[in-house]
């Protein structure tokens, strides 16, 4: 059955005015989103930030780690800013979807499920035979699908359905974060997973709004919490659709950028990194003094409209 995409004008309008009210001068802006009650959102940027899914772990016969997920496909409505639903097609009911985490030499195999209204399926970027790319095994509705392959490179990857029209399938929600780790492990860090997006509500093809993790100003109002001298690795994913370019600023410190993760010996260092569609890298720093500290888009309308954030450095 297909369900008819309800939008609900009035809100989107408003939205879009209560968005634009930035003044001419270049001073100031008077944004005034305010914070989405997490309670009733299904997006919970707080969960998504540290979960990392390791599936389903076997023993193959000659040793082999096996590692099982099952990702299914929902239409779901979400509350994706203050006031605002979108009608979004989700990876297991949430958007961005589940980060699924192997290391390299794993046999990997995902269950793919499509409960939703619209084919779909799972492209992920890495290694693997044609029949798991997610592109021409097209998942009707209540169809399911088994992609199979041996993770490798070690890096940071991701995934999504890749049915035309792609833009759409991907503004719509359906992505997320896929790594895969080396088999000599990384040095401890405390690390967390950073998603940006950004959604088309009224279906223009431009963003209404830009996030990271899926709300927008969300660790604006719940600043991450981070210790002084402790290292951190983010794992920095664009899943932007309908702008060419996004980006990551820090301020107070510069990270160490590994383009891809699939080379944690050589590293930029900068607080800048510009990334288009599709793009990753690993970023690596401490902080050395306490307080609040912004991360967000260098790109000011994207800023302005969500995609900002805080750390709190904690002694
Ligand atoms: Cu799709």
């Amino acid at each position: 059955m297909r369900v008819e995409i309800i939008v609900i004008l009035a809100i989107v309008l408003s939205s879009a005015t209560a968005l634009t009210v930035s003044s001419n001068n270049g001073k100031s802006n008077e944004t005034v989103l305010s914070p989405v009650d997490i309670n009733s959102s299904l997006i919970d940027p707080d969960r998504y930030l540290y979960e990392f899914n390791y599936g389903r772990v076997y023993k193959g016969d000659n040793g082999t780690t096996i590692r099982e997920f099952t990702i299914v496909v929902e239409d779901k409505r979400l509350e994706v800013a203050n006031g605002i639903y979108f009608d979004a097609w989700t990876y297991n009911g949430t958007i961005p979807g589940p980060t699924i985490r192997a290391t390299e030499g794993d046999i990997v195999r995902i269950h793919f499920i499509n409960n939703g209204s619209e084919p779909h399926t799972i492209h992920l970027h890495g290694e693997h035979p044609a029949n798991a790319d997610g592109v021409f095994e097209i998942v009707n509705p209540l169809g399911s699908f088994t992609y199979e392959f041996i993770a490798s490179p070690a890096g940071l990857h991701l995934y999504h359905c890749h049915v035309n029209p792609v833009d759409q399938h991907i503004n719509r929600g359906l992505y997320g974060v896929f790594i895969i780790d080396p088999k000599v492990p990384l040095k401890p860090a405390k690390e967390m997973v950073m998603l940006m997006n950004g959604y088309d509500t009224d279906f223009d093809k431009e963003n209404n709004f830009y996030t990271v993790n899926g709300l927008p100003f969300y660790y604006m109002n719940n600043p991450i919490e981070i210790k002084k001298g402790e290292l951190v690795r983010i794992y920095l994913v664009n899943m932007l659709e309908y702008d060419l370019i996004n980006n990551f600023h820090l301020h107070g410190q510069l990270y160490k950028l590994y383009r891809t993760g699939t080379n944690m010996t050589n590293y930029e260092l900068t607080d800048m990194v510009t990334m288009s569609q599709g793009e990753r890298a690993v970023l690596e720093f401490q902080y050395n003094y306490p307080g609040l500290y912004m991360f967000h888009a260098h790109a000011i309308e994207f800023s302005d409209k969500g995609w900002t954030g805080l750390f709190k450095v904690v002694e």
